[in-house]
């Protein structure tokens, strides 16, 4: 069966700015309080994915989620207007209020994971969003996530969504950044590689002593039992929990794999030889072969990796069967990095071409290209019967920049966040953006 990798983006909402919520992650905490540029950040994200849908890769996006999130905020006690709400917040817990206007669901490798019909029992699309439960401002983007996500794979002939897993620390779960799929191509049956960072029920097995680990091992077999996974096919290994405690909050932060390639720091996992060896055995049981490209520390350091996000990249294969490596700008800007990237595209490996973008305004809060996208995969069929309307075009990329030069502001700062007026025009941005999208009813505003 032939299939295509769609990359979803998310679509950075109108509130984006620096709050510092994400402890563990270093560049949200060092960009705290720091003024952002919401429109630039769109703007950048819009470049990124016009640039790879004119390349001819699969491009689709993902819309941002209504904030100020204001039940939240009335369920944690703040009364009155919405007016009033948000001043109280504002002057008695202004980190909360941040939570609630955190524009967090632009990075949708956190918004679910995803399984291809290829690989599932019932040969639907799987789809479970991820509930996020270790940070508070992203605690709710489930809720909204299932609802974009049933609006856009609707038919359940082709598509299955199921709902968050249980929100306790037991089941922490951060979606797609924490799973990756290997294969021949993509549409035949796959290999499922999921990450994670401690084991609840096992407090012995490895886990970081200075950062949190938010992906555990329950939460990762449960979503491959959600999705009906042949369990021969599917490899679980421990991220190394040193590297968490340098801040790879995310096993997409040190790893990225497509296709049969898997793009890795030598420190990657707890037991390198062993995870490798499981993949290789499981991608043999459909005769493909794992092509390691492994990134020793003596060329380039964790510090290195989590400064450039060079494995916060995106691997697409070129009509060629070649890979080219999508990258941050900070890539280009590292020595290090940049030598090591040098050498390995013109070394005759799969990797062959490199892209890079300017994507700072995500940068500093911890989001590189891959945390910008979920990927899914999809056959002609199933694409034709998703809805069509968040599928990156020309004409959609005129929509959507037009719509951001008239709704975004170019600075935003903690004190904007009290502002009524600001939170008005965060909810008539979103608004309208139904009507660009054709998704009415998207949000229960
Ligand atoms: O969850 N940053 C996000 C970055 C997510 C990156 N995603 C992947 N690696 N896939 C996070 O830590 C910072 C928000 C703030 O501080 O304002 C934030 O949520």
């Amino acid at each position: 069966m032939t299939a295509r990798e769609f990359n979803f983006d998310g679509l950075v909402g109108p509130s984006h700015n620096y709050a510092g919520l994400s402890f563990g992650n270093v560049a949200s905490f060092s960009n705290v309080k720091s003024a952002s540029n919401p429109k630039q950040a769109a703007l950048q994200g819009l470049a990124k994915m016009r640039e790879l849908s004119r390349r001819g890769f699969a491009q689709a996006l993902l819309p941002p989620q209504d904030r100020p999130n204001m039940r939240l905020l009335r369920r944690l006690g703040f009364t009155g207007t919405d007016a009033q709400v948000l001043e109280k917040a504002y002057k008695e817990a202004p980190v909360i209020l941040a939570c609630a206007y955190s524009a967090s669901s632009m990075w949708t490798a956190n918004a679910a994971t995803v399984s291809p019909s290829a690989d599932t029992h019932d040969k639907r699309v799987h789809f479970t969003p991820a509930n996020l439960n270790n940070k508070l401002h992203r605690s709710e983007e489930h809720v909204q996530t299932e609802r974009t996500l049933r609006a856009i794979f609707k038919d359940d002939k082709y598509f299955a969504v199921h709902p968050a897993l249980p929100s306790t620390g037991a089941f922490g779960d951060e979606g797609a950044a924490n799973h990756t799929r290997l294969c021949a191509t993509h549409g035949s049956r796959g290999v499922e590689f999921f990450v994670y960072g401690r084991v609840e029920f096992d407090p012995s097995a490895p886990h970081p002593k200075k950062y949190p680990a938010r992906q555990t091992f329950e939460a990762s077999q449960a979503v491959a039992r959600l999705h009906g996974l042949d369990l021969e096919r599917t490899v679980f290994a421990s991220q190394n929990p040193d590297v968490i405690d340098m801040g790879v909050f995310h096993n997409d932060v040190i790893a990225v794999g497509s296709g049969n390639v898997l793009f890795y720091h030598e420190l990657a996992f707890a037991n390198e030889a062993a995870t490798i060896a499981d993949l290789r055995n499981a991608m043999a049981l459909d005769n493909a072969e794992l092509v390691p490209v492994r990134v020793p520390a003596a060329d380039v350091t964790v510090a290195d990796a989590v400064a450039s996000y060079l494995f916060n990249s995106q691997l697409l294969q070129k009509p060629n069967g070649k890979m080219a490596l999508v990258v941050p700008q900070e890539c280009h800007e590292n020595a290090a990095v940049a030598h090591y990237l040098d050498g390995m595209v013109g070394s005759g490996g799969p990797i062959e071409e490199l892209i890079h973008f300017d994507l700072r305004q995500s940068m500093r809060n911890g989001g590189g290209p891959a945390c910008l996208r979920l990927r899914v995969v999809l056959t002609a069929e199933e694409a034709q019967a998703m809805h069509q309307g968040v599928i990156m075009t020309e004409a959609l990329y005129a929509r959507l920049v037009a719509w951001v030069e008239k709704h975004y502001r170019d600075r935003v700062e903690p004190q904007d966040l009290a502002d009524a007026q600001f939170a008005r025009e965060c909810q008539q941005a979103l608004e309208d953006l139904t009507q660009v999208l054709d998704l009415p009813g998207l949000y229960d505003l």
